[in-house]
């Protein structure tokens, strides 16, 4: 039996949840490996091994054990996994179609992205010292792509590229979603009615719910940031979870 790919990082981590559920929705095994940003711990991405693996540091970072392949880079690891793979439905083939994705995949990190570090991190991650000129400029330029998809891509198609989900979609929605009222309660959607429908249709694919269990579990953080230990309770408890349904994929 084939082992198992390596994928390092936690579940509160956007860009770890979106390659995890693209490859629970498909089905490819894995081992969640618990890799703490920030950290200079033996477990966290400052330790000189993980950097040596992974230059740039971050989470998630994807290792094949029988080939000692490496990636990092989230969007790199679902187009690697989707090439490899020919998961042609989440990635197509068709130029002009796969062109429509990287579209949406290369605009996402100065925009969409920009939430995690207008919304999220300000809360969360408060070691990385961001400044109130930076927290603002990524709230604009989070606003004014919520505005690109409510009046343009989701107006004029079902999902990102068009009729089909695809990984622009998994890419967008860890990081839209987890400002939600239902978790962390940091935004409103509910005047944003394409939006608003693309969210609620990417809540039904398969997967959405244990992938999202780690921010369920920390809840609303608008108005009390949580405490340390509550973080880590809610990260610990959807690896264990995540890894368990990982191994048991059929
Ligand atoms: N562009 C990267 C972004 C990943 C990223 O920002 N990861 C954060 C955690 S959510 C991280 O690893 N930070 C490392 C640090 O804070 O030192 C991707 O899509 O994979």
């Amino acid at each position: 039996m084939r082992s198992k790919l390596k994928i390092f990082g936690v579940p509160m981590s956007q860009a770890v949840r979106t390659v995890l559920w693209v490859m629970l929705y498909k089905k490819l095994p894995f081992e969640l490996i618990i890799t703490a940003p920030g950290s200079p711990k033996e477990n966290g991405t400052r330790h000189p091994s993980y950097l040596e693996k992974y230059p740039n540091g971050t989470i998630p970072g994807l290792e094949d054990p029988e080939t000692g392949y490496l990636l990092s880079e989230s969007i790199a690891i679902m187009c690697y996994l989707c090439n490899k793979h020919k998961w042609n439905d989440l990635y197509p083939e068709d130029p002009e179609l796969r062109g429509k994705v990287d579209h949406y995949l290369h605009y996402h990190h100065r925009s969409i992205k920009e939430a995690s570090t207008g919304y999220f991190a300000p809360i969360l991650r408060p070691d990385l010292g961001l400044s109130e000129d930076l927290i603002n400029m990524s709230q604009r330029m989070f606003n004014n792509a919520l505005k690109a998809l409510e009046t343009q891509w989701l107006k004029k198609n079902k999902f990102i590229a068009g009729d089909h989900v695809t990984i622009a979609d998994f890419s967008a929605y860890v990081e839209i979603a987890q400002l939600n009222t239902q978790f962390t309660n940091l935004f409103d959607y509910s005047d944003f009615e394409n939006l608003s429908r693309w969210l609620e249709d990417m809540s039904k694919l398969p997967y959405h719910d244990d992938v999202h269990m780690v921010l369920t579990k920390m809840g609303d953080i608008s108005e009390t940031v949580p405490e340390m230990e509550i973080i880590m309770k809610a990260n610990l408890e959807t690896f264990s979870h995540l890894n368990e349904i990982a191994s048991n994929l059929s």
